[in-house]
């Protein structure tokens, strides 16, 4: 597996519902400043070709901070864009198509590209892994504007979702510093935080304090 992954805690998307396009240079800088150990590039309602010119841009960022960059729904991009690696949700493409789109291009050269999936059931967790996604999202957890529509499941399915499934899992979706403790005690050992970040009036110092709660600091 991708170290970069396998020790992967701290999980930012940069999404750009929070994020006007100019300010994307100045966000992912900040988010590598707070030690972010993936990040990924999410814009909703932008066509793939704009996706390309803001992964263009970001990628220069993520790559001298040794960030893998991971781009939503559009696995093709990866090889132009240089990024590692691409998320594609149960409405998506299946893992194994998104894998080839990721990886044609410079297949041998790089390192084979992350495929991570969203998952929203424990059901859904199982299929991904056995579908050979590199990782999982898991949630809702709580209801979250950056998810609109999308039920919350919950803390009850965190441990058994561990118990199950071995690829990283990492718990999404309203997650905060504020409930952070009470998902960490549910079993949660990673965590995507998207709006608490990109809405923190000091994202490094929100980034470190959440890693620190990872990690068992605080
Ligand atoms: N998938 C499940 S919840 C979610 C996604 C992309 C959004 C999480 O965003 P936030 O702002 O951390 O609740
Ligand atoms: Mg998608």
């Amino acid at each position: 597996m991708n170290e970069r992954l396998a020790s992967a805690r701290l999980y930012g998307i940069l999404d750009l519902g929070y994020v006007q396009p100019a300010d994307i240079e100045r966000v992912a800088m900040l988010m590598c400043e707070g030690d972010v150990d993936m990040l990924q590039l999410r814009a909703k309602g932008h066509d793939e070709h704009a996706v390309e010119a803001f992964c263009n841009r970001i990628q220069p960022i993520t790559a001298a901070a040794r960030v893998p960059l991971i781009v939503n729904d559009f696995p093709e991009l990866v090889p132009s864009i240089g990024a590692e690696g691409a998320h594609v949700g149960q409405d998506d493409l299946p893992v194994a198509d998104a894998r080839w789109r990721a990886g044609r291009a410079l297949a041998g050269e790089v390192p084979p590209p992350i495929v991570g999936k969203s998952t929203h059931s424990i059901e859904q967790a199982v299929a991904a892994q056995a579908e050979g996604a590199d990782y999982i999202g898991f949630g809702p957890l709580f209801p979250t504007p950056t998810k609109a529509g999308r039920a919350a499941i919950g803390l009850g399915d965190i441990a058994r979702v561990h118990e199950l499934v071995k690829i990283p899992v990492f718990c999404i979706g309203g997650i905060k510093l504020e409930n952070l403790d009470a998902v960490i005690a549910a079993g949660a050992r990673r965590v995507v935080i998207v709006s608490g970040i990109l809405l923190a009036a000091d994202i490094p110092a929100y980034c470190r304090a959440a890693r620190a709660k990872l990690d068992g600091r605080s």
